[in-house]
């Protein structure tokens, strides 16, 4: 039964951030374009890798007015990696630790932020050029009451155009720009890129910087992926404005998960010139870019709050001017003030502004050394509850007992 609902809805409802007023639909009516970026960390930006920067799209728009950039952000995905992470953004609420939930319960009844766009008057889908059945998304899509998805059946896909998993994000973006200017206004389109996914190939002619000298292949071309998807993202910026599209618009981007695994850490303690890399440093690896661009906002600015996936959904809803605080969700609105500085990984690691939890050690943030357990013990209790509680309305299915019009739980609920 759903009794369960009742302690999950009271630690929801406890800790609830404000709104800030000053943000709480300030772009109420835009369109939202929602970019989530294939293994895209966040080392690569603002560096370089043997003189030839990775992300100069991404690094300009650092310090573009109209950006805010989250430089403590991280991702929460565990073994259902993209699909994670558009569980996270679409629910606020975890995946599982086993398994993928976009699999095992793509039945559920959510209250996915398509839905809640899809009441307030947007037009919702996703372009991916993948297989519909991939990742199981056709049918945890229906679930999620996306509207639409532009499966690879919607692009011209050939052997001109495509490498490695499939079409390269340049002509991906180019033919969903058309797609997007069929699509009636306001939309949440949400595009999921694919170039940069391991083993990180490309063709000759893609490759504007050379690879890597490591001992790993893998990170050696990881950067030569990276820099192609930079590209990629300019050239959409361009079509945007080209189509009429940009100005109304907000585009939001994250990087979905880790792209180099601890396999290749010899090679990463190599790039970032370090003897060696500590759980310490693994945990502060999953840090993964947040660009959330506002064309004419002109208040952007760069933010070292620490956040995460859980964070975008309350975050983007807040900016065009929907509520959340009847939401059976686990993230906080990232400009709000009382936004905590603790984000909490898959597996119970965690990262605040004081420490970093990982290998059942706590750590000195600043320092990296290990310090006293008690400093981490009330979050570490806070995190397991999290996880706890969110697997609990997964696997309970017990947003059924919810209406989150009103709040309320279901008769059924409190039986
Ligand atoms: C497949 C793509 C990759 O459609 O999203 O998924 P991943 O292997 O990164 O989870
Ligand atoms: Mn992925």
């Amino acid at each position: 039964d759903g009794s369960e609902l009742v302690e999950v809805d009271n630690y929801v409802q406890a800790n609830q951030a404000a709104v800030n007023e000053d943000m709480f639909g300030k772009y109420k009516g835009r369109n939202l374009i929602v970019i989530q970026l294939e293994s895209l960390q966040n080392f690569v930006l603002q560096n370089d890798m043997n003189g030839y920067e990775v992300t100069p799209f991404l690094n300009s728009l650092i310090h573009d007015k109209d950006t805010y950039y989250f430089s403590n952000f991280y991702h929460q995905t565990g073994l259902g990696k993209t699909s994670d992470a558009e569980f996270i953004l679409e629910n606020s609420l975890f995946g599982l630790d086993r398994g993928a939930v976009f699999f095992t319960h793509s039945g559920n009844t959510f209250n996915s932020m398509s839905e809640k766009l899809g009441k307030n008057g947007y037009y919702t889908s996703v372009m991916h050029a993948n297989n519909k059945s991939f990742w199981n998304r056709d049918m945890m899509y229906q679930s999620l009451k996306m509207q639409k998805f532009y499966d690879i059946t919607y692009y011209d896909v050939n052997d001109e155009n495509s490498v490695n998993w499939g079409l390269k994000d340049i002509p991906f973006f180019e033919q969903s720009v058309e797609l997007l200017a069929e699509q009636p206004q306001p939309f949440y389109t949400r595009m999921i890129t694919l170039t940069n996914h391991f083993p990180f190939t490309l063709d000759e002619e893609d490759k504007m910087i050379p690879e890597y000298n490591s001992n790993s292949g893998t990170l050696n071309r990881y950067f030569q992926t990276v820099r192609y998807m930079d590209e990629a993202l300019k050239s959409f910026f361009e079509e945007l404005k080209e189509k009429g599209l940009y100005d109304n618009s907000i585009i939001v981007m994250y990087g979905d998960h880790y792209g180099i695994s601890e396999n290749h850490n010899k090679a990463m303690a190599m790039y970032l010139g370090k003897d060696e890399i500590t759980p310490y440093d693994t945990a502060l690896l999953q840090s993964v870019p947040l660009f959330i661009h506002i064309p004419g906002s002109g208040d952007g600015k760069v933010i070292d709050k620490v956040g995460g996936q859980m964070d975008l959904r309350p975050t983007i809803l807040h900016l065009l001017g929907i509520d959340t605080s009847n939401d059976m969700q686990l993230g906080a609105d990232l400009f709000s003030d009382e936004h905590e500085d603790f984000v909490i990984f898959r597996d119970g690691r965690f990262v605040t502004d004081k420490y970093v939890y990982a290998d059942e050690t706590c750590f000195d943030r600043a320092t990296g050394e290990e310090t006293d357990i008690q400093g981490c013990k009330p979050y570490i209790e806070r995190a397991q509850k999290e996880l706890e509680y969110s697997d609990k309305i997964i696997n309970g299915d017990l947003l059924r007992f919810y209406d989150e019009e009103t709040g309320n739980l279901l008769s059924d609920a409190v039986k």
